[in-house]
């Protein structure tokens, strides 16, 4: 008889109160979400640890993760070959995310530049500068347009080079990179380093798990320090570089009296062309003769966090929020680009009437309705977006419920604003950072990113493992969906200060920020790359990524994205734990590989927990490990470098 099945509470699927509220809803209405099918649909065991290749029709073989030397696959492959190759299609799959959404933002950078794009300018001039800069390109006495030709035609490299290194790794610490040349993975173009890694994970190529971990770690740098970091430079240059700006995020965002249109996925432009389109005044008579008090744009997921660091759009929630916010019957339109788009959030949207439309030609979904976005005319895609949410809103038939929840805190962190921020704009620089960890009021600093995940209690591990760090005083940077786990538990407020230890509060308390920094979407974890970078150039702290007392955790992640950003960040010397799963079988020599021989070879290494309590353990840990081998472990005068050696530093580098 089959077993009856268990209705798990929503309050143990998740502690976003909004989104409880809604699953309790979609129960009452009979519509189906991922949190129900995560209960049903259980993970693979193979495939949960990495113990499967289906490379070729000779398999697919499963190897038997309780007994990993037992057996290999029909082509010999060991547990350690086919796990290798695995990881190594997962970074490449990321990578290949992030460097394609990096490549558009190029598409529409050299749009703007020879004119062929008229609704987006070069916004940030200042920024432009310092891209060119970093490239060694003159910008003294030139003109905008030959300088971003210029920063345009070196950026283009981060994709197509060939031989040699890419233009950014000059960004680099000088030890940093050594240690990557030593290795021989220093990256090449994003396009030949995905098309290698795949080549090399094919049947009977690269047999061997360290060599195929360089090309995996050569083919994660390719985007960290790559198209991640192209694509946070050029969306800077075009919409501008964020600053702290007062956000407010949670469902009560969306509001019953006006048209809710909510944008979700990643790549800037729809948002920024729909924030031109809902100013227009026809359109906002439209709404008006509809009976609506105005037109209420709100942003999801990383697309969400792109405007809302930049301009202070609201948020409704993130990656596990989507389908829950639909179930509210408030939003009139849900607009989405690329990644991380659940294919049944338009069959929800369907249940509630919602207008539900695709506008990427490379993310599409069966039956739902497509306006392309054009970046050459973007506002015909944005202008019948919103006439057809003004259209739904005349025609509400549903019963809307709204969870009332609304938190804010301040968000919009750039490196290059904390650089600002921490040193005043006469003499930013990193200094006071590096100092306050050296006397030791801040005891390390600690990137939380990444997703959410059915599987795992939505933004519980987040949040707790963000409270557990701040009370020993180490400063949090963050990036993508955990930021909105704790903007909504309201750790993103200054006054979030008071929940910190002493000495990282009297640094918040002083500067007036909050002890949680939010920088942006997935993508700009390039920003976090650049904020060690320039600990490091600094000086005191040592002389290399690997050096500094940082770590880094993704709590709840579930994409192929994380798995390429967790890889980029142990390659550039950041010790980085991954929550409630790791793709790997437990006692194999390629997860000692991972999780230790990295270290000795001058890279950061994987951690794995499962309970926020132990990742903030082995964060902290790792971040005191570091204090001790700087001999900054007891509080003492700050050696830092000066100018002469910064700038024998800057010349190498
Ligand atoms: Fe099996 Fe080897 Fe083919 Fe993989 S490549 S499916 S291990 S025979
Ligand atoms: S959206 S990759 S769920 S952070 Fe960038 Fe959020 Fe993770 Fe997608």
């Amino acid at each position: 008889m089959a077993k009856p099945r268990q209705i798990i509470r929503p309050e143990d699927i998740t502690i976003c109160e909004s989104t409880q509220q809604m699953i309790a809803k979609a129960r009452r209405d009979g519509v189906e979400l991922f949190f129900d099918r995560a209960e049903e649909v259980k993970p693979c065991p193979i495939g949960e640890n990495s113990a499967c290749c289906k490379h070729c029709s000779m398999g697919p073989c499963r190897m038997n993760p309780s007994d990993p030397y037992k057996r290999v696959g029909v082509c010999g492959a060991t547990i350690d070959t086919i796990a290798a190759r695995n990881f190594g299609r997962m970074v490449a799959a990321g990578t290949a995310a992030h460097t394609d959404h990096g490549m558009a933002m190029l598409d529409l950078f050299r749009g703007v530049i020879e004119g062929t794009v008229k609704d987006f300018e070069i916004k940030d001039t200042l920024k432009l500068n310092e891209v060119a800069e970093s490239l060694d390109i003159k910008t003294a006495g030139r003109s905008v347009k030959d300088v971003a030709t210029d920063v345009y035609k070196a950026l283009e490299l981060t994709y197509t080079q060939v031989d040699g290194e890419i233009p950014l790794v000059k960004r680099v610490p000088k030890k940093t990179l050594e240690t990557w040349r030593r290795e021989g993975i220093v990256p090449r173009g994003a396009m030949r380093e995905i098309m290698e890694m795949m080549h090399r994970t094919a049947m009977g190529v690269d047999q061997d798990y360290e060599n195929i971990t360089k090309q995996i770690s050569r083919t994660a740098l390719a985007d960290g320090w790559g198209g991640s970091m192209v694509s946070t430079d050029i969306s800077d240059i075009l919409f501008g570089t964020p600053a702290p700006v007062e956000i407010t995020v949670d469902m009560g965002v969306l509001k019953a009296d006006q048209v809710n249109i909510i944008v979700h996925g990643h790549e800037p432009i729809l948002l920024e062309a729909m924030m031109i389109s809902v100013e227009a005044p026809s359109l906002k008579q439209m709404a008006q003769d509809a009976g609506a008090k105005g037109i209420n744009l709100v942003g999801m997921c990383c697309s969400g966090l792109d405007v809302m660091s930049r301009h202070g759009i609201p948020h409704a929630g993130n990656f596990s929020s989507t389908e829950a916010a639909l179930v509210t019957g408030a939003v009139d339109a849900m607009t989405v680009d690329i990644q991380c788009i659940k294919q049944d959030l338009h069959k929800v949207a369907g249940c509630y009437d919602t207008e539900f439309i695709t506008t990427n030609y490379r993310a599409k979904i069966e039956g739902a309705q497509h306006i392309p976005l054009d970046e050459h005319d973007p506002m015909k895609c944005t202008d019948e977006i919103i006439i057809k949410a003004i259209q739904r809103f005349k025609n509400r038939k549903m019963a809307i419920e709204i969870p009332q929840k609304l938190a804010k805190g301040v968000h919009g962190f750039s490196h290059e604003y904390i650089k600002y921020m921490l040193g005043g704009s006469f003499r930013g620089g990193y200094e006071p950072l590096n100092d306050n960890i050296i006397n030791g009021r801040i005891r390390g600093v600690a990137g939380v990113v990444g997703c959410t995940n059915p599987r795992s209690k939505q933004d519980f591990s987040h949040v707790e493992l963000v409270k557990e760090l701040i009370k020993n005083d180490v400063l949090v940077v963050q990036t993508g969906c955990s930021q909105m786990a704790l903007a909504k538990a309201g750790l993103t407020t200054p006054g979030a200060a008071a929940m910190a230890g002493r000495g990282l509060a009297e640094v918040c308390e002083t500067v007036g920020i909050p002890p949680v920094l939010g920088l942006g979407a997935c993508v700009d974890n390039s920003r976090i790359l650049m904020a060690v970078s320039e600990m490091v150039k600094t000086g005191g702290l040592g002389e290399s990524i690997a050096d500094l007392p940082v770590a880094g955790c993704a709590p709840e992640w579930m994409s192929e994205k994380a798995i390429a950003i967790g890889q980029y960040f142990v390659a550039s010397g950041v010790f980085t734990v991954f929550g409630h799963t790791f793709p790997i079988t437990k006692g194999t020599r390629f997860e000692k590989h991972l999780f230790s021989d990295l270290e000795e070879k001058g890279f950061g290494k994987w951690g794995f927990a499962d309970s926020p309590q132990e990742m903030a353990r082995l964060m902290i840990a790792h971040i005191d490990k570091k204090r001790r081998e700087l001999g900054i472990d007891k509080a003492r005068e700050r050696v830092l470098l000066d100018m002469a050696d910064r700038r024998a530093l800057e010349a190498t580098a």
